[in-house]
């Protein structure tokens, strides 16, 4: 263990290549809070899932700043605390797990950095490489769908995840099948549906999908169990899913048969580990779910990929994918569309001081380094 010595957050802001539009808004550049954590042994790096507006989850960056700044930040500062103890340090603060998830991560980042062992490895990642998909945002078109779609095929993604909304959901859907009879497809609805709408569900229902993601509000785990029961394709949960409890409850009532994992998400990646592992036990296919991160994240979620339950393609594609450059060395796809898992110490990636900086909009240090 090693004493925490001081926090810097930044505010990064990066053009994105291609403007990602879901059920519930539209992303043109990556707005993402980093961490730098100096300890008496290394220095760690951590990304926050948060973006600018609370659309996805109640957690947005203003407010993460403040609850990492004022709330978090105060109850590790000059203290001897390990990842593992996080979550007591963390007891007094409810909630807020994208802000809790930055400091685990930049923690454990420094923990293996100091030890020389990779996040991997710690986490008990049992692949050097992982399948991967890619997550179609909104298109203006179909035509536009279908030309991202070949694009992304081209370059071996394994699954494609289309994003679906009502009114541009299952016309949408077929015209790719019917284009692609045979590849791994999936839709994610973020939570836009009711069971009003259980004819679309139906329709879905005969396209050969993988899976069906948060169609209903992430509060409903019963009506998910509900629509499940009506349809042969596999609902994914996804925001429905905050915790290890939350991952036990959907699986028991049978709200979903797949489950997306995102260490954000769920407060973090031991959090995420504690899923993976019961889902594992109960023969739940997991996958790691992405939230446009910069290398930062995605080096901590190709670690988290590799874990053997994790035997669905991810939303971990290739940096080009996001952004013209990335904050680190960039993520490639391989053209048999596995990615290659970080194996240097921690994250195992070293964010570009030149990058960062340009990409920083706000800063703030805090403790003494
Ligand atoms: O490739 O990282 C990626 C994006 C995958 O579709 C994706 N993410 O709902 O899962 C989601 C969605 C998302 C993106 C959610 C950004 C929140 C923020």
């Amino acid at each position: 263990m090693s004493r925490i010595r001081s926090l810097e957050l930044r505010l990064i802001s990066q053009p994105l290549v291609r403007p990602f539009r879901t059920s519930f808004g539209e992303d043109t550049t990556k707005d993402a809070i980093l961490l730098r954590m100096e300890t008496d042994d290394a220095e760690g790096w951590g990304e926050c899932v948060a973006g600018p507006e609370p659309g996805y989850s109640e957690e947005f960056n203003e407010e993460a700043w403040i609850t990492l700044r004022d709330h978090l930040a105060p109850r590790i500062l000059g203290a001897d605390v390990s990842s593992e103890e996080l979550t007591n340090a963390f007891a007094g603060v409810r909630g807020h797990p994208m802000a809790k998830a930055t400091v685990e991560m930049a923690l454990l980042d420094a923990e293996l950095r100091g030890a020389g062992r990779s996040l991997s490895e710690h986490l008990g990642g049992e692949r050097d490489r992982v399948a991967c998909g890619v997550s179609v945002g909104i298109t203006p078109t179909v035509e536009d769908l279908l030309q991202q779609v070949e694009g992304y095929l081209a370059e071996g993604y394994r699954r494609i995840k289309l994003k679906i909304e009502p009114g541009t959901d299952v016309e949408r859907v077929r015209a790719v099948r019917e284009a692609h009879p045979d590849i791994l497809l999936s839709v994610d609805a973020n939570a836009a549906y009711s069971l009003e709408d259980v004819d679309v569900f139906r329709a879905l229902d005969e396209l050969g999908l993988l899976m069906i993601e948060q169609p209903l509000s992430y509060e409903d785990l019963l009506r998910h169990a509900k629509l499940q029961r009506e349809l042969r394709t596999p609902l994914c949960l996804d925001e429905s899913i905050r915790s290890a409890a939350d991952a036990a409850a959907a699986i028991e009532l049978g709200a979903c048969r797949i489950v997306n994992i995102k260490q954000g998400r769920v407060g973090g990646l031991l959090e995420a580990r504690r899923i993976h592992d019961l889902a594992l036990a109960a023969g739940v296919p997991v996958w790691c779910g992405g939230m446009l991160e910069t290398g930062i994240g995605r080096a901590a979620n190709l670690a988290l990929a590799a874990l053997p339950g994790f035997t669905l393609p991810g939303d971990t594609s290739a940096s080009r994918r996001y952004f013209r450059e990335d904050l680190t060395d960039p993520f490639v796809l391989d053209q048999d569309g596995t990615m290659a898992v970080p194996t240097g110490p921690g994250l195992g990636v070293v964010p570009h001081g030149d990058r960062i900086e340009r990409a920083t909009v706000r800063l703030e240090r805090l403790g003494k380094s």
